[in-house]
């Protein structure tokens, strides 16, 4: 089988190759449980975003040991551990490039990363602008709670300025970064927002963006309801709009530009811009072109083929 036909499997519609789909595969929500209760505090956003991810899943057919959920270091960043699928947590800031690796090597395996604000988009935030453009099959959830919540509430990249932090006793004098509009002129081909209060809505959300060829971000507004007291769900709430019933259309970048920009008394969720025509970076990857690594028999890579991969890839 070519690298094609099986990253069309790993990204396609959602159905695996044996034509089971969704709950009809006699999967339940069980199935994605563990015994591990989560540390988040009562009221947390993240329990939305788990809760959400778990049934995209489900809803997907994607049996646990067909995904990864690759993470950083962080609050948010514990996910893997209260989810029965495969998990890697990485160093804070480098689950995009970990989770690159696992898709280059088996792009059948459904590849979700799932960090907070601090480590995507600040320490990370040179490897996000590289998966951007380079487009590998990833789903990206950003736990965004615009602060630094695990080491106990210093302003992160997305804090708004003026908000009184640890670190910004006098009010944060940074001015915040637009994932939405960074993301989309880095060259990513979905980028999207979702609200860790609507579960529902956002395992949709997230199953939009399995079902996207190449790199997707979801960035998600995740209420910290220890550390940030400006950000909460009602504040949320009041401000929410949807791009779906105003009409948006995620093929129009300039509107999806326009629509980015808003962030105060209206916030925009749903999907911002969607483009397939870009070929995912494992589709592309000339050293893949006669398989998956994982299918490859060990004696095909001789010292010779591991230098060529060494010289494509590194
Ligand atoms: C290299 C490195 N630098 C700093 C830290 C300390 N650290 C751990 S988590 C974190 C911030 C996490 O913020 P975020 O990613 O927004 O996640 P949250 O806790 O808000 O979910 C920091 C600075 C670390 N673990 N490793
Ligand atoms: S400190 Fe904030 S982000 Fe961390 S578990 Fe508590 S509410 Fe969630
Ligand atoms: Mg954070």
């Amino acid at each position: 089988m070519s690298v094609d036909q099986r990253a069309g499997a790993g990204r396609g519609d959602g159905r695996l190759p044996d034509g089971r789909h969704g709950p009809g595969r006699g999967l339940t929500a069980r199935d994605y449980m563990t015994e591990q209760r989560p540390t988040w505090c009562p009221g947390c956003g993240d329990f939305g975003i788990l809760a959400a991810l778990r049934e995209a899943l489900l809803q997907e057919g994607i049996a646990p040991h067909e995904a990864v959920v690759v993470s950083g270091i962080g609050c948010g960043s514990k996910l893997p551990d209260y989810m029965r699928v495969n998990g890697f947590m990485t160093l804070h800031g480098r689950p995009l490039p970990v989770a690159t690796g696992f898709r280059l090597a088996n792009p059948a395996m459904r590849v979700i990363v799932v960090d907070g604000d601090g480590d995507a988009y600040g320490i990370g935030g040179n490897h996000w602008l590289h998966t951007c453009r380079r487009n590998p099959g990833l789903v990206h959830l950003v736990e965004n709670n615009q602060i630094y919540a695990l080491t106990k509430g210093q302003y992160s990249p997305t804090t708004e300025q003026g908000t009184r932090t640890t670190t910004s006793p006098e009010g944060s004098i940074e001015r915040p970064v637009n994932p939405i509009r960074t993301a989309l002129a880095a060259g990513a081909t979905f980028v999207a927002r979702g609200f860790a209060g609507e579960p529902k809505e956002l395992a949709r959300l997230i199953r939009e963006a399995l079902h996207h060829r190449g790199y997707a971000l979801l960035d998600i507004l995740q209420p910290c309801i220890t550390y940030n007291k400006v950000n909460t769900y009602d504040w949320y709430a009041e401000r929410i709009v949807r791009l779906e019933s105003e009409g948006h259309d995620p093929s129009d970048f300039d509107a999806a530009w326009a629509r980015a920009g808003e962030f105060g008394e209206r916030i925009p969720v749903g999907v911002f811009y969607r483009t397939e025509e870009v070929p995912a970076y494992e589709e592309r990857v000339p050293g893949l072109k006669r398989g998956p690594v994982v299918e490859r028999p060990l004696d095909d890579l001789d010292e010779a083929a591991f230098e060529a991969l060494e010289r494509e890839l590194v």
